[in-house]
C-alpha cells in the first residue's frame, strides 16, 4: 500500500516526505522519478504494551510514502508521471497555507482554490482515459456482444457522466465488483485522499492546528466520502525530527501541543487506504501487523505467516487495553476477558491476538 504525496509546485511535498520517512534525498534532484520511503506508524497501544511484556523488540506498523513531483496540467500529460501516480493507493495533497514572500505561489494563499484546481486536473485526465476506452468499447460491441463489456461501458459511461459535472470518482458509490471492473485504470480521482494544509508557525500552534481545516473552509470537502483533512507545520516539524524524544516533547508542550501534527497525519492517511492494526505480545517481540478493516481472523493469522493461515484453529483475543488492565494474558483468562474467536470472526483495530493453529 502506497500513498502519494502530492500538490503544487513549492508548497512543501518533499519536506513533508523528508520528514515522515527521514529519507536524505539529493537537494538538487528534479527529475520526475518519485522517491519512495517508508515511515512508521506511531502507536501509543503498543508502547503501553511493550512496557508491559519488556520484549527483546517492539515492531510498528508502517505506510509507504512516495514524493511525486509538482502536479500541473502539464505534467499530467507526461506519460511517466502519470504512471508513477497511477500506482499510489491514496494520496496527501500538501497545500500551501503558511505565509512566505520569498516562497512564491499561483497568488494568494487559497488552499480551497488549489483543492479545486488539481482536482479538476485529476478528472480532466480520467476523463481522456474514459474517452479514449469508450471509443474502442463502442466498436467492439459492435462487432460483438458481451455482458462483461456492457458492464464495463455503462459504468464509464457512469463514471464520464460524474466527472463531467465535476464530481471525483471516489464520490461515486460502487459495488465491489464494479471497483474490480475499473481497478486497471487507477483512475487519479478515485484515490481516497487526504488535505494536509502545511500552515505557518505561531506561538499557538497547538490551537492554530485544531482550527486549520474550518479557518481555510476545507470542512465541507473534507466530510466527502473517502477524504479527509488534517494540518501540519512543515517548518516546526523539521525542527522536531532533529531532537531526541524528550527535547521534542518539551518543545511540543510549549507550542501547546501534546503530539505532533505528522503523528495526526501518518495515522490519518493509515486510516484513509482502510487499514488496521492488531497486536501480538510477548516476551521476544511486540508487535503491530497491518491487516484491512474488516478482514476475519484467519487473514490476520496470514498477515503474520501464511501457514498460521491455513492451520488457523482458533484466535485467544483481547482487547489491548483490557490486556493492560488485567495486566497478563493469564489473568484476563480467569477475568474472562480473554475470548476464543473462529474463522468468522472479524479482527477489530487495537486487538491483541495470538493465533492457535494445527501447523
Ligand atoms: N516557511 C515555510 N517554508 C516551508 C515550509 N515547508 C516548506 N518550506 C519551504 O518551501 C520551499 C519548497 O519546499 P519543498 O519541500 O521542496 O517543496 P516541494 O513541494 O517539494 O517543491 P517542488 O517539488 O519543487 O514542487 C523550501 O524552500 C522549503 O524550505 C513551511 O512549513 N514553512
Ligand atoms: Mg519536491
Amino acid at each position: 500500500m502506497k500513498t502519494g504525496i502530492i500538490g503544487l509546485p513549492q508548497v512543501g511535498k518533499t519536506s513533508l516526505f523528508k520528514i515522515l520517512t527521514r529519507a536524505r534525498l539529493d537537494q538538487h534532484s528534479h527529475s520526475r522519478e518519485a522517491h519512495i520511503g517508508v515511515a512508521r506508524v506511531p502507536d501509543q497501544r503498543l508502547d503501553k504494551l511493550s512496557a508491559l511484556y519488556s520484549p527483546q523488540k517492539t515492531t510498528y506498523a508502517t505506510v509507504e510514502y512516495v514524493d511525486v513531483a509538482a502536479i500541473g496540467q502539464e505534467a499530467l500529460k507526461e506519460s511517466a508521471y502519470l504512471a508513477s501516480l497511477r500506482q499510489v493507493d491514496a494520496l496527501i495533497h500538501v497545500l500551501r497555507a503558511f505565509e512566505e514572500e520569498a516562497i512564491p505561489h499561483v497568488g494568494p494563499i487559497d488552499p480551497l482554490r488549489d483543492i479545486k484546481n488539481v482536482e479538476f486536473d485529476m478528472m480532466v485526465s480520467d476523463l481522456t482515459q474514459i474517452e479514449k476506452r469508450l471509443e474502442r468499447l463502442e466498436k467492439d460491441l459492435k462487432k460483438q456482444r458481451s455482458t462483461d463489456l456492457e458492464h464495463e461501458h455503462a459504468l464509464l459511461l457512469r463514471s464520464k457522466d460524474a466527472l463531467e459535472k465535476e464530481q471525483p470518482l471516489r464520490e461515486l458509490e460502487m459495488t465491489p465488483e464494479e471497483k474490480k471492473l475499473i481497478r486497471g485504470f487507477m483512475f487519479l480521482s478515485q484515490k481516497p485522499i487526504l488535505y494536509a494544509l502545511n500552515i505557518g508557525e505561531s506561538s499557538t500552534l497547538g490551537a492554530d492546528l485544531d482550527a486549520a481545516a474550518t479557518r481555510f473552509k476545507l470542512d465541507e470537502v473534507a466530510r466527502r466520502p473517502n477524504a479527509g483533512a488534517t494540518a501540519i507545520c512543515g517548518k516546526v516539524e523539521a525542527e522536531l525530527a532533529e531532537m531526541d524524544d524528550e527535547e521534542a516533547a518539551d518543545f511540543l508542550a510549549s507550542y501547546g501541543l501534546h503530539e505532533s501534527g505528522l503523528v495526526r497525519l501518518i495515522r490519518k492517511s493509515y486510516e484513509l487506504l482502510g487499514l488496521i492494526s492488531f497486536f501480538t505480545a510477548g516476551e521476544d517481540e511486540c508487535r503491530a501487523w497491518t491487516v484491512p478493516a474488516g478482514s476475519k481472523a484467519p487473514q490476520a493469522a496470514g498477515a503474520i505467516h501464511s501457514d498460521l493461515e491455513h492451520h488457523f484453529i482458533r484466535a485467544e483475543t483481547i482487547r489491548w487495553d483490557n490486556l493492560l488492565a488485567a495486566g497478563s494474558e493469564a489473568a484476563a483468562r480467569a477475568k474472562g476477558t480473554l475470548r476464543l474467536e473462529g474463522k468468522e470472526y472479524i479482527v477489530q483495530d487495537g486487538d491483541v491476538l495470538h493465533i492457535r493453529h494445527s501447523g
